[in-house]
């Protein structure tokens, strides 16, 4: 891949697209800019006043047990009469909320009357089950409208969702599970992915074994040609249908508390254990309303199509809550993006006339190695703006994307934020900020970045910190304040918000993520901490030790690169690797593989017994390793590297 460094291309907006924007010029963007940084109470209040809230706040910004903020306190709301009701009362219920397309090509389209209805209907039947403001509930669903309607009448209620990603393993559901003491599992009997069927009951069966919080698993029918047979525990596990039956589907939005626990999703840190990031209702509902509306340019016309999973933070804020609360219609494809052809996404950009998509660098680096063949013979006309969220995206990538795929018409939103941060914190406004390709450019309205070295001084490459509060932050990490602000907080003395990124300023101001500067690798957009594999590896009883760092894949950006130690005795054989993979499978999930594991009799370490995992770092880059005598044992070194050549 190109330095980023070198890269300094800059793209303008077209005219055309300038004169429609929310945001037209770069004069716009800096005076509204300013007015959210010199006064931004009065700049959240007016943004949230869009939106409907049943009692209005109290204060906008309550600091008084900072780094614990309160916005909008006082008020009462619900997110899902913003994302719902609202527009069904403006007279817009038969407009199209959702067009979904599953895998196999089975279609439904639901009107946002419909969605009301729908949420309605489960709301009741969450209730019906003895579900009540507060509960939490895990959520393990494919792609389908449900997930959809089933978050949505958790929020609808007061329930707190915590929503697991399909391809978790069910050790992974059972963690989440036991960390938030969930009541209630959502799952359906099966799913599709790249033509297979998953039988996502039979995982969560196994993942509720040993836990005593959950009394009821709620099981929808993903209705399609397959049918798969599902075990029903009496007393236990309801067919989402049968409850259905006796309930009907009205249900009122139960009033918020503005600081009201929304949601939880666990993501990945730099210890073993995964954390549950809290999001509350008044603040990430206006943040993640006016992000969508700003950086996607929503206007009524639009289909927007964003291609992430609703089980990670961008399909929280950027299908569901940020992209409802604009009563815009989208498009929701439940499958992979090679299936059955690698010209799914254009065939569907064509059919739907999509005309902003969003998706993420690693897509595009598979579609440019599968070829632009693919392209061929989908009117993709209809694009009006591309966005790109997850990592870093290289130069090249953004260039095809720009070409191709926009056909050098559509601005290029570059969206850099995180599961904690709640929504869009450095991205392009695009009527307003020209792009350059691989920056995620300027703050969102509001955002104050810095760039600082380790002692807190600014300086032009280091780590991105945050200045002051936004309404979309995390609210803490569920059940370990203490963890939330060692994490975050404990950097710079409290004084800034640590996202764990590397970050360069350029000379027109702009940002570059050099990606993270703790132990966590970003594969194909989804974090996963060394830590936490290296101790799943541990537990293997052959093995001694482990090591994993985040080496440059072509196409997942990052991949894994796992160094372990054999227990004197143990043998080395390919079935050892077999296991230690399909302990990674059992513990996390596939998506965690690791690329190749090297055996070893040890791992190089500091006289003080520290693994050096730069030196690993650089065997696996084949660079120079410089002077190895602070090592307790030098001789390590010519071992690891006959091991990773021979692998
Ligand atoms: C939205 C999401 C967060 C981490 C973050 C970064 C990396 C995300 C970009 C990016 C460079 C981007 N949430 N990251 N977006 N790096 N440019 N546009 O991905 O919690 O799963 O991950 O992802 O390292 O800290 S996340």
């Amino acid at each position: 891949m190109k330095s980023l460094s070198s890269e300094n291309r800059k793209f303008e907006p077209s005219a055309e697209f300038v004169k429609n924007a929310k945001i037209s010029g770069l004069e716009s963007y800096c005076a509204e800019y300013k007015k959210s940084i010199e006064n931004p109470e009065s700049y959240w209040a007016n943004i949230a006043s869009e939106l409907h809230w049943f009692e209005p706040w109290t204060s906008v910004l309550d600091r008084t047990e900072a780094p614990f903020y309160k916005w909008f306190n006082g008020a009462k709301t619900n997110i899902s009469y913003n994302c719902l009701d609202r527009h069904v009362e403006a007279g817009n219920g038969d407009k199209v909320a959702l067009h979904w397309e599953g895998e196999p090509g089975d279609t439904k389209d639901i009107t946002y009357g419909e969605l009301l209805q729908s949420v309605g209907l489960f709301a009741n039947v969450l209730k019906s089950l003895g579900v009540r403001k507060g509960d939490r509930v895990a959520l393990y669903l494919p792609m389908i409208p449900e997930l959809i309607v089933a978050v949505l009448a958790c929020a609808r209620i007061g329930a707190v969702h915590s929503v697991i990603f399909a391809g978790f393993s069910s050790d992974s559901i059972k963690d989440r599970i036991l960390d938030c003491e969930a009541r209630m599992v959502i799952t359906s009997d099966y799913g599709y992915r790249r033509g297979k069927v998953l039988e996502l009951k039979k995982i969560v069966d196994e993942g509720v074994k040993d836990c005593p919080s959950i009394s009821e698993v709620l099981v929808i029918r993903r209705n399609g040609n397959d049918s798969v047979d599902c075990a029903m525990e009496s007393g236990r596990d309801f067919w989402f249908e049968d409850c259905a039956n006796a309930c009907e589907d009205h249900c009122p939005a139960e009033p918020m508390d503005s600081e009201d626990l929304l949601f939880l999703l666990y993501t990945s840190g730099t210890t073993g254990k995964p954390k549950g990031i809290m999001h509350t209702t008044g603040g990430y509902q206006v943040f993640s309303y006016i992000t969508s509306k700003y950086v996607f340019d929503l206007n009524d016309q639009d289909v927007y199509w964003c291609t992430a999973d609703v089980g990670w933070i961008t399909g929280h804020t950027y299908i569901i809550y940020g992209i409802l609360q604009n009563g815009v219609t989208q498009l929701i494809y439940e499958g992979a993006p090679n299936h059955p052809t690698p010209a799914r996404f254009w065939n569907l950009i064509d059919k739907y006339n999509v005309s902003i998509f969003y998706t993420a660098p690693t897509a595009i680096r598979a579609f440019m190695k599968w070829g632009d063949h693919w392209l061929e013979g989908n009117d993709l006309s209809s694009l009006r703006l591309l966005g790109s969220v997850g990592e870093p995206i290289n130069p090249e990538a953004w260039m095809w994307y720009h070409e191709k795929v926009g056909a050098e018409k559509c601005p290029i939103v570059d969206t850099w934020w995180q599961t904690e941060t709640g929504g869009h914190l450095l991205t392009p406004i695009p009527g307003a900020i020209s792009t350059k390709p691989g920056s995620a450019t300027v703050p969102f309205f509001g955002i104050e970045p810095l760039i600082l070295n380790d002692e807190g001084e600014e300086t032009d490459v280091g780590i991105l910190a945050i200045k002051n509060p936004w309404p979309g932050m995390l609210r803490g990490i569920y059940g370990d304040s203490k963890r939330y602000l060692e994490t975050y907080w404990n950097k710079w003395g409290g004084k800034y918000y640590f996202p764990g990124d590397g970050a360069r300023r350029d000379e027109d101001g702009y940002f570059w993520i050099l990606g993270r500067v703790d132990d966590v690798v970003n594969v194909s957009g989804h974090r996963i901490g060394t830590a936490e594999l290296e101790s799943i590896f541990v537990e293997h009883d052959s093995i001694a030790e482990a090591a994993v760092i985040g080496i440059a894949h072509e196409i997942k950006g990052q991949g894994l690169l796992a160094f372990v130690t054999v227990i004197e005795g143990k043998e080395i054989n390919e079935s050892l690797e077999k296991e230690l993979i399909a302990l990674v499978d059992q513990r996390i999930g596939k998506f965690a593989r690791p690329e190749k594991i090297v055996f070893s009799s040890d791992l190089p370490k500091t006289r003080s017994g520290k693994i050096m995992r730069r030196l690993l770092r650089s065997i696996a880059e084949g660079q120079e390793l410089g002077n190895t005598m602070t090592l307790a044992d030098p001789s390590v070194v010519d071992e690891i590297q006959k091991q990773f050549k021979k692998g």
